[in-house]
């Protein structure tokens, strides 16, 4: 089994895109791509021609009569821009068609911020690659494939079918939203250009920022390249080595980022024609024993759990505007960290809670039913966390890269995981490494709680979700639960919470009414307010949002209910039992 995986694998690394894209696309040589593109669904996936059994594909499509066929918005999802996509998953082809005239010997790349789930990507009717994964971006160069200042076609085939072997695979608590979700855009670049950069405070010593430049194309090697930090008077020159890559140290007393005063710095890189800006604010993360050291103070991690979901209309949230809104009814909270669950968000949230102050946690949604056995799905994986990480390397909001969401505890998932701990560690190691753990209701005796799982000898937090007064329990349990965890590290609630429908006032021990939900706070509280070395707390969740496992009708209707706001971002009663507690923890 484990060598046809490999074989797999193998092939799969030809065709598809690079674990990684160039840094900073918004600050590059860009046309979007965003608007009304061309739709036809294919619930088969392979749209047979009915005459032979060639599949139809890309090829044949940029010749089919596209313009006759519905209209999609992109980015967006399917589910809610037409009713008779609201529960499909299957395959969808879009075709878009641009014209571009390049600057002769520059090179031009497509650009998707996210498409779910997997797709493949034909320019002009060529092939050109193809992605697995339903929220990170991925790029192609297809300098050779366009036509300069001519019309050009592309053509993606999109299918959100889940997969056994997937991430996430066959079960979610959240909607499975198809479609090109995230800005799509053509990058032009130099022959030679800036690929990545790193510009971070040293976590040993606040006088000294490291930062390193890598280049990308024909002529990489020997180059001066130049980081601009003008408001600390920072203009520092570096040449690149054999593989393109610059090197610097320098010397500066940057403020501090914080929560409370989220300071960033602008930021030039320079290199021949390309000048990529960028704001970058300067902060260390660690752990001693059971505390959290923000820039070496202990912080509490005042935080609440958001999926990417608008406010009022609950679509796949993608815009600024739409961030800023779900970061800010955070903020109304007194929360000064988010969990992004439970996949990695779009660019722009984690740009914004740079700017506004919120500690993040970013997550890859390895959650429920891993296939742990397969080689394929831990290089899924490994991929996956390595888009993650290298389009934020450069965020000061992001403190913690989780792993895992709530996995059953056997061997196999707890190699897998230690292995993919140790990745995350070797791509990034100024972050702490994290995974939400699963309570599985263990007593050691009447009322008192553990949690064992080997897993957080890999892991930098014992972090850990529990539903007592909802799933487990009573809430008037809580009160005289107690809880042994260990005592070397920092110990976080990733998740506890009760659902509460807005406006549903049945009282106090009725279930899903506000009244009942704000009491389950109450008594969480005081459970967790005993815990020694609690360095965290994460309600679930930010606001109702839409799940195919939730059906009770009158009441779910098709949401999660767990939420502090209603769907449409009305308050519920926990609302203030929240935000008492954390003005209280910081
Ligand atoms: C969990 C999951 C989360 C669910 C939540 C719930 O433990 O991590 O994705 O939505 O419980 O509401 O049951």
């Amino acid at each position: 089994m484990k060598t046809i995986n490999l074989i797999f694998a193998f092939l799969i690394f030809f065709v598809a895109a690079d674990a990684q894209t160039m840094m900073n696309v918004s600050s590059r040589k860009t046309k979007s791509l965003n608007g009304i593109w061309k739709n036809i669904v294919d619930p088969y996936g392979h749209w047979y021609h009915f005459w032979d059994d060639e599949p139809f594909t890309g090829k044949v499509l940029q010749d089919y009569d596209f313009d006759s066929s519905d209209d999609i918005k992109v980015p967006g999802d399917w589910n809610t821009q037409n009713d008779k996509y609201y529960f499909y998953e299957g395959s969808m082809w879009y075709r878009t068609k641009f014209n571009y005239s390049l600057t002769p010997g520059n090179r031009l790349f497509v650009n998707f911020g996210a498409v779910n789930y997997k797709c493949t990507v034909w320019v002009n009717g060529k092939e050109i690659g193809n992605h697995e994964g339903g929220y990170t971006g991925f790029e192609f160069d297809i300098t050779d494939a366009i036509k300069s200042g001519e019309d050009n076609s592309l053509v993606l085939k999109v299918n959100n079918q889940r997969q056994k072997d997937g991430i996430p695979s066959m079960s979610t608590d959240w909607w499975n939203y198809g479609g090109i979700t995230r800005d799509v855009n053509l990058v032009e670049v130099a022959p030679t250009f800036v690929y990545d950069y790193s510009v971070q405070i040293n976590k040993n010593n606040f006088k000294l920022i490291n930062a390193w430049v890598q280049l990308k194309g024909k002529d990489v090697a020997n180059q001066e390249v130049t980081i601009q930090i003008p408001e600390l008077k920072i203009n520092k020159k570096a040449v690149t080595d054999i593989t393109g890559k610059a090197v610097f140290e320098i010397k500066a007393s940057p403020k501090l980022w914080t929560p409370y005063e989220p300071k960033l710095y602008d930021v030039t890189i320079k290199f021949g024609s390309d000048i990529l800006k960028d704001e970058i604010g300067f902060r260390t993360i660690k752990t001693n024993g059971s505390k959290i050291l923000l820039n070496g103070k202990e912080i509490f991690l005042c935080g609440v759990n958001l999926h990417e979901e608008t406010v009022g209309d609950s679509k796949r949230a993608n815009t600024r505007e739409q961030d800023s809104v779900l970061l800010m009814m955070a903020k109304d909270m007194s929360c000064n960290f988010v969990r992004l669950a439970h996949y990695p968000h779009n660019e722009q949230m984690t740009k914004m809670a740079d700017k506004i102050g919120l500690m993040v946690w970013s997550e890859i949604p390895l959650y429920w039913g891993i296939n742990w056995n397969s080689e394929l799905t831990y290089n899924l994986a490994n991929q996956q966390l390595t888009e993650m990480i290298t389009r934020d390397r450069n965020r000061a909001s992001i403190i913690i890269w989780s792993i895992a969401n709530e996995t059953a505890v056997q061997p196999e998932r707890t190699q897998f995981l230690t292995r993919l701990a140790n990745d995350a560690r070797k791509l990034d190691d100024s972050r702490l490494i994290s995974a939400a753990l699963q309570n599985v209701n263990k007593q050691l005796s009447h009322n008192v709680y553990t949690i064992e799982d080997p897993l957080h000898e890999a892991l930098d937090l014992f972090s850990f979700n529990e539903y007592i007064g909802w799933y487990d329990n009573t809430k008037y349990a809580a009160d005289s639960i107690t809880w042994v965890l260990p005592k070397d590290k920092p110990i976080v609630i990733s998740e506890f919470g009760a659902g509460g429908v807005y406006g549903r006032h049945s009282g106090k021990d009725s279930y899903f009414s506000e009244d009942n939900m704000a009491e389950v706070y109450k008594h969480q509280f005081v459970m967790l307010g005993k815990i020694e070395g609690l360095s965290g707390t994460m309600p679930w969740v930010l606001k109702d949002f839409r799940s195919p496992l939730r059906k009770l009708k009158g009441i779910q209707d098709d949401f999660n209910r767990k939420g502090l706001y209603s769907d449409k971002g009305q308050k519920k009663m926990a609302w203030s039992v929240l935000k008492e507690w954390n003005e209280k923890h910081q």
